[in-house]
């Protein structure tokens, strides 16, 4: 078939796009594709061996470890110790940090922070699950790297990419040169390129969101819900409600056809639910890289420097035009720390009629 490009032909053709690049971060993603190529075969099958259910374990998030969870994992991990081009493995399903201790991976430049399987409690519901995984370079420049090297902002990821292993398998990833997307032809094992150069609309009407949270939603989210709600065919309104209950699935649909996911605080999740450095960093560098924006509802989600390994975030991510809205009421319906932006205040229609003046912070 004419034009088939294999996600190892892509890596190698955009390494010219890193001219000191000497392989390491192209060996690197083709570790992780092959890893993800046998999570996928897992995956898919899950019904048929006996892979299902709980292992009978409890990961550092309290929450019970699924066998699949565990399998994806070690894949992870076995698929970097034996590349050798990471040094550290951050994972959800491990309290501290993994350090890849082999004799070649010591002077290896790069960390990894890697969600192994997302939404796993989906899997024994057939709901498509995926893969989250971040890159960063290793800061430290002798000995063993440290938790330094894991705590690093957003803005230092190298690299980000998902697996949805969805009705297909596909790889999407960003290296800071837009975002591409690879579909699995379990023909030939190959991700071939299916998505070039994915682009998020700027606006959408699909809304991502756990309402049965919805009394404990900030006030501010309630507002954009009501927002998204209201009778306005000037601006689509109502927005539709899409929720899957596996954040790639959700994020990937909305990336694709425009939309917000929303993940705020609640009373069971205070800060969140979701994780900062495998899960949100890298959905917002590769969200930021297609043309929309990732917040905690203030701040972008990039720029927040990381305290812990395992620390959550609310977080706001989709097309930009819907997460500046919700932004905007945010700021005005549950205010937060102030910020250090020049305000100013102007009016916006929030049911097509009301001119409500609002502060909204610029600059
Ligand atoms: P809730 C899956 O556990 C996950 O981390 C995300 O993939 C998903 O969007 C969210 O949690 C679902 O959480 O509280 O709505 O069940």
């Amino acid at each position: 078939m004419a034009g088939i490009k294999t996600l190892g032909q892509f890596i190698i053709e955009k390494q010219a796009d890193f001219p000191y690049a000497k392989g390491e971060l192209s060996r690197l993603l083709r570790d992780i594709a092959i890893a993800a190529k046998i999570v996928n075969r897992e995956v898919n099958k899950a019904g048929l061996v006996d892979i299902l259910g709980e292992a009978g374990t409890v990961n550092i998030q309290g929450e019970d470890q699924k066998l699949l969870d565990v399998f994806a994992n070690n894949q992870f991990i076995a698929a970097l110790t034996c590349g050798g081009e990471c040094c550290i493995v951050a994972t959800e399903e491990e309290e501290d940090f993994v350090p890849i201790d082999s004799p070649v991976s010591k002077n290896a430049k790069y960390i990894v922070c890697i969600d192994p399987l997302d939404g796993s409690s989906n899997i024994d519901c057939n709901v498509a699950v995926g893969t989250i995984f971040s890159i960063y370079r290793r800061k430290s420049v002798d000995g063993m790297a440290t938790i330094a090297d894991v705590l690093q902002k957003g803005t230092e990821q190298v690299a980000a990419g998902y697996v949805i292993y969805g009705s297909s398998t596909m790889l999407v990833y960003t290296t800071g040169k837009g975002v591409n997307g690879f579909t699995l032809d379990p023909s030939i094992g190959e991700f071939c390129l299916s998505h070039p150069n994915m682009r998020v609309p700027s606006e959408g009407y699909i809304y991502s969101i756990n309402e049965g949270n919805y009394v404990h939603f900030p006030e501010g989210v309630k507002k954009y819900l009501k927002y998204a709600q209201v009778e306005d065919a000037t601006t689509n309104r109502p927005y539709t409600s899409r929720y899957i209950g596996s954040m790639i699935a959700d994020i990937h649909r909305n990336l694709i056809k425009g939309g917000i996911y929303l993940y705020p605080t609640t009373s069971s999740s205070p800060n969140g639910k979701l994780r900062l450095i495998y899960e949100c960093n890298p959905m917002a560098f590769i969200m930021e890289q297609a043309g929309g924006v990732a917040s905690d509802g203030f701040n972008r989600i990039l720029d927040i420097q990381p305290e812990t390994l395992h620390q959550r975030t609310p977080v706001f991510i989709g097309s930009e035009k819907m997460v500046k809205m919700a932004e905007k009421l945010m700021r005005e319906y549950s205010p937060q720390k102030p910020l250090l932006n020049k305000e100013s205040t102007v009016a916006i229609k929030l049911n097509g009629t009301d001119q409500i003046p609002h502060k909204i912070i610029t600059g």
